[in-house]
């Protein structure tokens, strides 16, 4: 099939962010915008010819215009087989799961994760090593430099291949495989829980779940999973049915966008476990009646607890957490006598700590939690490994953590976000601040006195790659701490984060809510950055 070379010129916007390059759909449907950024990919890569890749998206509007092009790019380019799933449809996890299973030389994933989906909202493309992980640092600085001065992409002419029925097809050299998005998945699952215990668990009738899939790709696995494969009521699984714009809504499983589900668990007659996932499947968040567990908590439990889980029943050989994230698994880490490494903010961060075998379990404050198992955030892992430890146990949720918090102590911790924040003011914020870190320490507020101030840095233990500029941390005397940073994954100005933490060993004051024991760092936070004044907000849009 003859190669067509189109000539094109670079647009200057496409460094990809936290996790890959995300853009109104808009700006993706601009000619050759979507065209230069996977040529850019391409071109950045050496070896490929002949090779796997691994394609597939949460669903989300334009995912099926997309993947026809990159299929065409792919085989111009030399690719030998893509794998995708039926419908174009994979979640993040389930992309990690097959390129590494399919020994791959890489994936693309198609999603904007839980930003909104339609034709106004957000896209996004992100490239995936033969890990099975997101790219790292290195090559998606070498992507954004070719982007920049890209002149042709190449293609082919051929129509548009069928996405909905399993099977292979040929289109030129190139050969196309349909697969069922969930069972390779699904199988993977079953090797590292116990399914005949969950099972049991869901049997007793005394247990009930929901899960909500929050019309986005989570659906079909959680309903193989959960209702087929483990035996949980049909009807467990809510908003299971991937929609092209979630059905309006915002599939960022957290307190404000999971408010129905919020609601269920704090109202009359809840289930006994509840759990909901983002747009591509990566995120979790985890309820029990009229309790929140939070990410950092969980990461914690889940590593304390690991023991009784069949995956990882032989131990963990260390953990990780992203910076910001709260401190409560180092406590697991340093009673296991195991290592706990620090990030910065991003999955891409965990990849060589998980191939080098440094980590098994890792987690971010981001409703992402996972293992060594792929190499990306995992939302139903999670989901299901809370499962086996209910089954396990037999105890609620709610009681697993608040006797880990005996145990360990609570580290208390929110975030808040600021989001649509001017930009470049909200760049000027965080610069003033710092200039300003240097004469912090020492500095009293409150009842708290500054010890030390940076920026986070970040020296990668396997490759001795250096990562800068990656949060503002404000440590006090006491332990406690604060931390900016500028979201890297938003699509319209600036979004500012803002996460606080304290650590409280005396149970007799676990009681109390996150933000009533953090009021006072709260309000350290806003004077310290001179939020209100920089943004003209009183208060965030989004606390976690
Ligand atoms: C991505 C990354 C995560 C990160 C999160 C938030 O998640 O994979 O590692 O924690 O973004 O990043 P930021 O604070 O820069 O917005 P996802 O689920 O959006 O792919």
């Amino acid at each position: 099939m003859p190669i067509r070379t189109v000539e094109t010129s670079p647009f200057s916007d496409q460094r990809p962010g936290t996790s890959g390059l995300r853009k109104k759909v808009k700006v993706f449907q601009t000619l050759n915008y979507l065209e230069n950024f996977v040529q850019s990919i391409f071109d950045s890569l050496e070896g490929f010819a002949g090779q796997t890749l691994i394609i597939g998206g949460d669903g989300r509007y334009y995912n099926r215009e997309a993947l026809q092009i990159i299929i065409r790019i792919a085989a111009a380019n030399g690719f030998g087989r893509i794998v995708t799933g039926r419908g174009g449809l994979l979640s993040t996890p389930a992309v990690s799961c097959l390129i590494r299973k399919r020994h791959a030389f890489g994936g693309i994933v198609l999603s904007a994760s839980h930003n909104a989906a339609g034709p106004e909202k957000d896209f996004g493309i992100k490239y995936n090593i033969g890990n099975g992980g997101p790219a790292p640092e290195q090559l998606t600085n070498a992507i954004y430099q070719r982007s920049a001065q890209i002149d042709r992409y190449l293609t082919i002419d051929h129509a548009a291949v069928d996405l909905d029925h399993i099977g292979a097809y040929r289109v030129g050299s190139l050969e196309i495989e349909i697969v069922d998005p969930v069972t390779d998945y699904a199988d993977l699952m079953e090797t590292l829980f116990d399914f005949a215990r969950i099972k049991d668990l869901f049997a007793g009738g005394q247990f009930s779940m929901c899960f909500d899939a929050m019309s986005a790709v989570t659906g079909p696995y959680a309903r193989e999973i959960l209702e087929h494969r483990l035996g949980a009521p049909a009807g467990t699984v809510i908003r299971g049915v991937p929609l092209p714009d979630f059905g309006g809504g915002h599939p960022d499983p957290n307190l404000i966008h999971a408010r129905d589900l919020v609601v269920m668990m704090n109202g009359t007659a809840p289930p006994n476990f509840a759990a909901a996932s983002d747009g591509d499947g990566d995120r979790n968040m985890v309820l029990g009646p009229n309790f929140y567990i939070n990410p950092g908590d969980s990461l914690a439990v889940l590593a304390a607890n690991a023991h009784l889980v069949p995956g990882y029943a032989a131990g963990l050989s260390g953990v990780a957490r992203s910076m910001p994230t709260s401190g409560a698994v180092d406590r697991v880490a340093e009673r296991l006598a195991i290592s706990c490494y620090e990030t910065p903010t991003g999955w891409k961060f965990f990849g060589n700590l998980l191939d080098a075998g440094k980590i098994t379990l890792c987690g971010e404050e981001s409703f992402g939690t996972g293992s060594n198992h792929v190499r990306e955030k995992d939302g139903l892992w999670a989901v299901l490994f809370w499962l086996n430890l209910l089954a396990a146990k037999r105890q609620p949720a709610e009681q697993i953590v608040r006797q880990h918090w005996e145990e360990f102590g609570r580290n208390f911790f929110t975030r808040h976000d600021y989001e649509g924040l001017d930009a470049a003011k909200a760049e000027a914020m965080l610069d003033r601040l710092r200039n300003e870190l240097a004469g912090l320490p020492g500095q009293r507020m409150g009842a708290e006195i500054v010890k030390t101030a940076d920026d986070f840095s970040y020296t990668d233990p396997v490759d001795g790659s250096v990562s800068t500029k990656q949060g503002v941390r404000i440590v006090f005397e006491s332990g406690a701490r604060i931390v900016y940073r500028l979201s890297g994954t938003g699509t319209e100005g600036a979004t500012l984060r803002v996460y606080m933490e304290r650590y409280e060993p005396d149970s007799s004051a676990h009681g109390q809510s996150s933000q009533t024991a953090l009021a006072k760092l709260i309000a350290n936070a806003n004077e310290i950055a001179g939020i209100t004044a920089h943004t003209g907000r009183s208060r965030p849009d989004v606390v976690t």
